[in-house]
């Protein structure tokens, strides 16, 4: 920024406001919203050219949410949710986003949301007990609380292969899509990644293109969907019961989303019972199937047998036994990388325009002008899709150049993985809020529902702040040391740590390899949010800005 030293943000702007929330995701929404209510002033910025977050990027064929239409949907408004109609099961993306513009304009939201603009650093100003705030239009803000709304999933990953300048096709990353759409009609297509936007984009792809190769380096555990149009019945009684669901949701759930629990241990049932019970959840489809049984994610002999089912049902549908083997787990237990739930996915490597590369046996060494060089073959190809993922839960705030207090860094902060004091505040980071922040149940939870929580908690806080006429919050390093303990601990008992998954960073080369989500369940993790809040903010240190002493909030 001309003028301003390197590694200061230059503050030239006058009033500070009283809220930054940075994004304009379903998070940065319900927070302005709620902000509004306060009366306090509030900006968001967004990347974007419009509301939506991750939705808004995510355009690739087949996107979809992998939570029913009917729960993944906002519950603060009644008029809202009674009026909304969801046409499918689970809802695509051009309906998800079609929602978040609809509650934009529902609620006016837009005229407070700058969209087109980066936020690039966030600096926490001690003297003045003000964050200071830079866009990359150049713009700078102060404001007293910053509110990073920022999402999970929302810093797309491309591999650093070589040769990826060279390639003299189009390029193409699931997570940041288009908007005006790709027709691979005829083309020779390569697909990279077979996560949950491989699995969805596959099938899709394959029916325009002329020939594909799925570059395959791990195979995941899949559910088909069975994706439908909405049932009038089903939306009926989900309308005319809200209120009791929404309350079931927060209160007797794992993830904030209604399944069909169980209260049977997987490795206790006969076999034939057993297999019963598997087979009837997948005809019915989704992520329900990972509730058969309650120990699937606890003991690793329960599940073994949802792994063997599934792994059967892949040898069932895809005719080719080497293909069929090749498309089947074997290096994680079921449900320890996030499940993905498809449409004909396996039945697509039965096509005879799909052929299945295994980049275990010959890895990728290089893009080349033509296509995509392997150990062992040359793969010509007119576009590639790359369904690479995301630098999950941290990557969004990393990104940014955040500084708190006595100028350090996130960055630093974090170098040994993130630590937040129950995924809403940093110690050292004064009135910064992160919402579904790595320490919180957020991507294991129905991400509206975890949204909602912890936006009415910080609303709570606020108006706690203002009424004990405080105007600085931050977490105590030592509530937060105990948190980041126990967040471990808990994720120490289940089967999800034995995955290399995003939820562990390993999908970034260097990250630091800690769990990020909070396992111990919606239920759990929102009593101790209220405790702490009940016992006057246990854990977090409110006082008043030295600059502002007669200054609320
Ligand atoms: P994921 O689930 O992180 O999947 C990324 C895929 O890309 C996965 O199959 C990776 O294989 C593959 N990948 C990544 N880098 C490479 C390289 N260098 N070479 C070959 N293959 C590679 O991302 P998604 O977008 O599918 O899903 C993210 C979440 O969004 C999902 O879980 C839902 O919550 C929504 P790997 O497994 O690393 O061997």
């Amino acid at each position: 920024m001309a003028g301003a030293p390197e590694g200061t943000i230059d503050n030239r702007s006058s009033a500070p406001l009283d809220v930054v929330v940075v994004g304009a995701g379903f998070a940065g929404l319900y927070m302005l919203e709620r902000l509004r209510q306060l009366g306090l002033s509030t900006r968001v910025f967004e990347k974007g050219g419009d509301v939506g977050g991750v939705w808004y990027w995510n355009r690739y064929p087949g996107a979809r949410c992998d939570v029913e239409s009917m729960q993944y949907s906002f519950s603060f408004s009644e008029d809202l949710q009674q009026q909304w109609r969801w046409n499918e099961r689970f809802a695509p993306q051009p309906e998800i986003l079609a929602y978040a513009q609809h509650v934009a304009d529902r609620f006016d939201l837009r005229r407070d949301i700058a969209f087109n603009t980066t936020v690039t650093a966030v600096h926490f100003d001690e003297s003045a007990g003000l964050w200071n705030i830079a866009t990359d239009r150049g713009e700078t803000v102060s404001s007293r609380f910053c509110i990073m709304a920022t999402g999970c999933l929302s810093e797309t990953r491309t591999p650093d292969i070589a040769g990826l300048d060279v390639f003299e096709g189009k390029a193409y990353h699931t997570g940041n899509w288009p908007h005006e759409g790709v027709d691979f009609t005829g083309q020779r297509v390569g697909v990279i990644g077979t996560g949950s936007s491989g699995i969805q984009c596959i099938p899709m792809v394959a029916q325009q293109a002329g020939k594909l190769f799925v570059f395959q380096r791990t195979p995941n555990f899949s559910i088909p969907a069975r994706n439908a149009p909405m049932d009038e019945t089903y939306e009926r009684q989900w309308k005319d019961n809200y209120p009791e669901l929404r309350r079931q949701a927060r209160e007797d759930s794992t993830s904030g989303t209604i399944y069909e629990k169980s209260s049977r241990k997987g490795h206790e049932a006969e076999p034939l019972e057993r297999q019963r019970e598997y087979e009837r959840r997948w005809q019915r489809g989704g992520v329900n199937f990972m509730h058969s049984f309650n120990d699937l994610m606890l003991d690793k002999r329960s599940n073994d047998t949802a792994a063997d089912f599934v792994r059967a049902r892949i040898r069932a549908t895809v005719r080719d036994p080497v293909v069929a083997e090749m498309l089947s787990p074997k290096d994680h237990p079921i449900g320890s990388k996030r499940i993905c739930i498809d449409t004909d996915y396996h039945a697509t490597f039965n096509r005879d325009n799909v052929t299945l590369v295994d980049l275990r046996k010959a890895p990728i060494e290089r893009l080349i002008a033509t296509g995509l060089q392997t150990a062992d073959t040359e793969y010509e190809l007119d576009s590639i899709v790359f369904a690479t993922g995301y630098d999950a839960m941290t990557g969004a705030l990393l990104r940014m150049d955040i500084q708190g207090r006595d100028g350090e860094t996130l960055a630093h902060a974090w170098e040994s993985g993130p630590r937040t004091y129950l995924g809403l505040m940093t110690a050292g980071f004064p009135n910064l809020f992160t919402i579904t922040g790595p320490g919180s149940p957020s991507v294991l939870a129905s991400m509206i529902f975890a949204i909602e929580q912890h936006v009415d908690w910080i609303v709570d806080c606020l108006q706690a702040m203002q009424q004990r006429g405080t105007n600085l919050i931050e977490a105590e390093t030592d509530a937060q040391d105990r948190w980041v303990a126990h967040v471990n601990e808990v994720a120490d008992r289940t089967l999800f740590p034995l995955a290399n998954s995003w939820y562990v960073g390993a999908n970034i080369p260097g990250k630091p390899r800690v769990f990020m989500p909070y396992v111990g369940g919606v239920v759990p993790y929102r009593q101790k949010c209220d405790e702490v809040a009940a016992n006057g903010y246990e854990g977090f240190r409110m006082s008043t800005a030295p600059s502002q002493p007669g200054r609320r909030i």
